[in-house]
């Protein structure tokens, strides 16, 4: 499913985030950018050590919940590899909403910062971290709808959703935000 806002483009797809030929692919990153499972694994399986070398060398002090941090993406067909550190659910009153919002905002900001003009996006949060998907799609969607409408770039940005009943959680969160 894709949405034009402007002259940019929002889409929907299935599949494997490393695999995605975007100047960027955000990574569902911990705090401690240590790597994990989920995207983080994929990612770093597929990229190869010199990310993690990088993530150590610049930002050994990790980076914050809400936050995110750059690097280049190894052997990826990417260039940048946003590390993205979105909340873990902890019911719903601990500021995760803000926290998941802000973790799409700065990875936005980095990849306009850096001249991206594509950029490939997970559904942050909802693995491991717990996040309810049909919540977290529509903060997702809301976040990044706003930032486009707001800043006209970067000029493709595609969530890139593992599997199908995550895609429909998007799908129908993007139709809500539609009516
Ligand atoms: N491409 C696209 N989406 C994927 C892929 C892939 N290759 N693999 C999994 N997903 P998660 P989180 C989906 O757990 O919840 C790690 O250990 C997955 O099905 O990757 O933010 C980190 O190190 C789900 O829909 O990220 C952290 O410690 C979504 O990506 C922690 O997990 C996010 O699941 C972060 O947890």
């Amino acid at each position: 499913m894709d949405l034009k806002i402007g002259t940019c483009t929002l889409e929907l797809v299935t599949g494997d985030i490393t695999k995605q030929q975007s100047d960027a692919i955000v990574n569902a990153a911990n705090s401690r950018l240590a790597g994990g499972g989920g995207v983080d694994g994929a990612i770093h399986r597929a990229g190869g050590p010199s990310i993690m070398a990088q993530t150590r060398q610049t930002y050994p002090q990790g980076c914050p919940t809400g936050d995110a941090v750059i690097t280049g993406a190894g052997k990826l067909a990417a260039q940048y590899v946003i590390h993205a550190v979105g909340p873990v659910w902890s019911g719903g009153d601990r500021g995760e909403q803000e926290s998941l919002a802000s973790a799409y905002r700065k990875c936005l900001d980095l990849a306009v910062e850096n001249g991206c003009g594509s950029v490939a996006c997970p559904s942050l949060s909802t693995g491991a971290y717990r996040y309810p998907v049909d919540l977290a799609a529509g903060t997702a969607l809301s976040t990044v709808i706003s930032f486009l409408k707001e800043n006209q770039k970067p000029a493709v940005i595609r969530f890139v959703l593992f599997d199908d009943p995550t895609y429909a959680a998007y799908e129908a969160a993007l139709r809500e935000i539609l009516e």
